[in-house]
């Protein structure tokens, strides 16, 4: 019998819409090399305007975004500024390293993704012959290790601040800024207002098949497009993508809010489940990060087998992201079939 497979593996998994698809089919198209590319062009306004920026950049990946973003706010040999649990230290190959010749200096991230203003004041150095030059502060928000915790707009103002006032640019890794948006009920542009550059993502919770918007002052992009061009990310009639792109950023960002509804189910479910370890007033977006008894070896597999997929983070801990592919009835369905392994093997 065809059992139904719910993967809460990311947010990744989203498949395009109807609607995209139409969208793509039927895109104006040019060689956005040549910025002959109408439906880039477009997107690229539209994201500018949505994070209120001068200008964005059309970029294959949240990862090439990043990357961008340290590329076009530093030079080599400099020293860069991120969380101890930020996606750019943990999950990008060490490219800010490898391709920008950057330092990747760390600060503890608390449980909420922030970064304490006195660890990035005692962090950033001091003019000295013998040191790197700190050029850059990286945020993240959502931030993806943290359980999807959200920064507030008066938090990004601060740190922000700090770090301008030292003479420091601010990079936003806002893969997921629409969910922290959504999850505080303001308009995304307010959490970009505070930082230079940032990075947001069409191919997550949005659910378009690829890409990402760089976006900073036209001075910045004009940098950046040269970048992306030697990364090899310069595409031709790409518009086929970015059509779908703009169908996630105008249609996609309101239903957010259902996938937040359900993490906040599926976390209070699990927390009815003897021996699982989870905080439900933690869940802010649509991540959960939670803990598996020990009675259950292997429980990231084992659960898999019986069509429930969850990423494994090593030890006991496990990650779920909710997103459009699951509905709050297949929440439901998961818990019962989490509660009917743990009951099996405990
Ligand atoms: N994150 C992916 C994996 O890399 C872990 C996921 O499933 O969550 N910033 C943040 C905060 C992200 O979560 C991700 C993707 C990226 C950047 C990179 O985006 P892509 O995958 O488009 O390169």
């Amino acid at each position: 019998m065809g059992m139904k497979i719910i993967d809460l593996r990311s947010d990744t998994v989203t498949l395009p819409t109807d609607e995209m698809r139409r969208a793509m089919y039927e895109a104006e198209v040019g060689d956005d090399v040549h910025r002959e590319d109408p439906t880039v062009n477009r997107i690229e306004e539209l994201a500018a305007e949505v994070m209120g920026k001068e200008a964005a950049l059309f970029t294959t990946s949240g990862t090439m975004s990043n990357l961008l973003g340290v590329l076009t706010n530093t030079r080599p040999g400099d020293e860069i500024i991120v969380g101890s649990e930020a996606h750019i230290l943990w999950y990008e190959v060490g490219g800010a390293s490898a391709l920008g010749g950057v330092i990747i200096r760390t600060v503890p991230n608390d449980e909420d993704g922030r970064l304490a203003p006195a660890d990035v004041e005692k962090t950033i150095r001091a003019e000295n012959i013998h040191f790197p030059k700190s050029t850059l502060l990286c945020l993240e928000n959502t931030h993806n290790r943290c359980g999807g915790a959200v920064l507030t707009r008066k938090y990004t103002e601060e740190i922000s601040g700090l770090a301008h006032q030292r003479g420091l640019l601010v990079h936003l890794d806002g893969a997921r800024i629409f969910n922290a948006a959504v999850a505080l009920g303001i308009p995304a542009k307010e959490l970009a207002a505070p930082v230079d550059t940032v990075n947001f993502c069409l191919s997550k919770g949005l659910s378009a098949p690829v890409g990402s918007l760089f976006c900073g002052t036209k001075e910045m992009m004009e940098r950046a497009r040269k970048w992306r061009k030697m990364l090899g990310g310069g595409m031709r009639q790409v518009g086929v993508i970015a059509a779908a792109g703009i169908v996630a950023i105008e249609k996609m960002v309101d239903r957010l809010v259902e996938d937040h509804a359900n993490a906040r189910q599926l976390a209070e479910g699990l927390a009815q489940i003897p021996g699982f370890s989870v905080r439900p007033e933690k869940v802010q977006s649509n991540i959960v990060n939670f803990e598996f008894p020990a009675s259950v070896s292997d429980f990231v597999t084992k659960i898999g087998e019986r069509g429930v997929k969850f990423l494994y983070r090593g030890g006991r801990s496990v990650r779920a992201v909710t997103n459009r592919m699951v509905g709050s009835e297949d929440v439901e369905e998961a818990l019962s079939r989490i509660a009917r392994l743990a009951k099996e093997a405990g």
